[in-house]
């Protein structure tokens, strides 16, 4: 074989490229639709990798100028790299067709190649197989499109051809997306103590419009990946094991015959700009951690843990934060919803939102200190919260009067009070505070009426239970959590 003839075989001409796109994307989709849990197809496993050795300029940029599109951006990456890997698979094979003359030698390197790299990628045998007969299908369908002898015919069948697969490729993310089954949270056993609980809640919430009450009306959601595992009741269990005396493991029905507690917790993100939305309240129910930590017996020079999760999350932070912490399987009087973390999570009390890890699998006692997944790429989201007073609500009535509140939160340390200035900081007045929960990691509500008379500059801050005024110096969420007084500018013209 000559080198032109070489060359040409590997070239792809533009309905060979439609024909292998559409059979990439047809590939990432039936891995989806084939995947019992969502976490385990390929085009989650392609996240992952990006996501995992993205170099830092791009990691900041993401951080930096991105922010909430962060998560989108890399699903669409994802999904375009995949598509582009799966569907080069299939152009081998057209290549192979083309030099052998064999159609049975493209379709088994097309497939060998496209189940292969998915099984490398670490995806079920079944997701794998998915994946492949797309691949496999794009020499076949390219022979097809190529062999008529007509223009117009040609042109029928390529697009016959590409409808199909792209066909293929919508009917497998409907079937995917249904079959990621919502597991629709049920009520717990212990309603009726819950439904006293948030009544309570609900009779202490002051009345803020623009803003949720002491338990959120919506629960933000943070997660590394775009994917939520499927894990099942029955399927869970955590283990607590490395240094320690003895493993222990629990599994739910374990987790249940231990005693049942119900905790309102506050919880923050790290990445919470300072007057943001990622800062929510609600009822957990659950178990505390203390006993099963015991019963394993921690050792280890660094007193420090390693917790993991079914999405391979992982975080280390000091095992004395965990000798305070919390299983819930329980939210608001439900079940756990699955992007909350079900069938089980962690709460610890007081710390930023990354440590409470959701579908806990294991915790794992250190000999020496680690770094968990934020941490290795620059956050400090490990230790307590720092102290905020949102301005969440302002409304300006007709009669001069003007309505200013919102949540305050400061971890254990909790709330005493929440200052008002209407004057840009010169003068302070205590807001109205609503009746505190039960619990000590719980936020509180604050509100303040005053006259207007033109523009106001509004800050707010909260005092702690220890007198601590909360400090005014401003720092970004990056990396340790956002600090300093909320301003609004209230009134002006009218
Ligand atoms: N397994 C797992 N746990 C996780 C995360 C995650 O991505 N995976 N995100 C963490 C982060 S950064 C935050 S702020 C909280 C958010 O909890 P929520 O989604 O229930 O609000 O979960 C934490 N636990
Ligand atoms: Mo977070």
């Amino acid at each position: 074989m000559n080198a032109s003839r070489f060359r040409s075989g590997l070239r792809a001409n533009a309905p060979e490229l439609g024909i292998a796109t559409a059979g990439g994307l047809a590939a990432v989709a039936a891995s989806f639709a084939a995947a019992g849990d969502p976490t385990a197809f390929v085009g989650a496993a392609v996240e992952a990798v990006i996501r995992d050795t993205a170099p830092e300029p791009v990691v900041e940029f993401v951080r930096s100028d991105l922010r909430d599109l962060a998560a989108p951006t890399l699903l669409a990456t994802a999904v375009v790299a995949a598509t582009a890997l799966f569907g080069l698979f299939g152009l081998a094979g057209v290549a192979v067709d083309r030099r052998t003359g064999r159609l049975s030698a493209g379709v088994a390197v097309a497939a060998v190649l496209g189940g292969g790299v998915s099984a490398l990628l670490g995806v079920g045998v079944l997701p794998a197989i998915a994946a492949a007969v797309p691949v496999a299908l794009v020499p076949v369908t390219a022979r097809a499109t190529d062999a008529p002898a007509t223009v117009s015919k040609r042109r029928r069948t390529l697009l016959g051809s590409v409808g199909g697969l792209l066909g293929l490729a919508g009917a497998s993310t409907v079937l995917g997306t249904q079959r990621r089954g919502r597991i629709d949270p049920e009520p717990l056993d212990e309603a009726a103590e819950t439904e006293t609980l948030l009544s309570t809640a609900d009779e202490r919430s002051l009345d803020l419009a623009g803003t949720t009450g002491l338990v959120s009306d919506s629960f933000y959601e943070v997660d590394y990946s775009n994917f939520d595992p499927t894990v099942e009741q029955d399927d869970w269990s955590l283990r607590v094991t490395g240094e320690v005396e003895e493993d222990v493991t629990v599994d739910f029905e374990g987790l249940q015959a231990m005693p049942t507690e119900h905790r309102f917790a506050t919880l923050r993100c790290v990445s919470d700009p300072l007057n943001g939305d990622k800062m929510d309240n609600a009822l957990w129910t659950g178990t505390p951690l203390a006993d099963l930590v015991e019963e394993a017996g921690p050792q280890g020079n660094c007193e420090c843990v390693r917790l993991r999760a079914a999405d391979d999350y992982y975080q280390v932070f000091p095992l004395s934060a965990l000798r305070n912490g919390f299983l819930a399987y329980g939210m608001n009087g439900m079940e756990l919803p699955k992007g909350h973390g079900h069938p089980v999570r962690v709460l610890i009390p007081g710390h930023w939102g990354e440590i409470n890890v959701k579908w806990v699998t294991e915790i794992e006692v250190l000999d020496r200190d680690a770094e968990g997944y934020w941490e290795k790429r620059g956050w400090h989201g490990t230790g307590p919260v720092e102290t905020v007073a949102k301005i969440e609500s302002v409304v300006e009535r007709d009669d001069g009067t003007v309505r200013v509140g919102g949540h305050a939160y400061a971890g254990t340390r909790g709330v005493s009070a929440v200052e008002v200035s209407t004057d840009g900081g010169d003068t302070w007045t205590e807001a109205t505070l609503s009746e505190s929960l039960p619990d000590d990691d719980v936020w509180r509500m604050w509100a303040h009426e005053f006259e207007t008379d033109g523009t106001h500059e509004v800050l707010a801050r909260a005092v702690e239970d220890d007198g601590t005024v909360q400090p005014r110096e401003e720092s970004e969420a990056y990396p340790s959590g956002a600090t300093g007084w909320v301003s609004r500018t209230v009134g002006g013209e009218r």
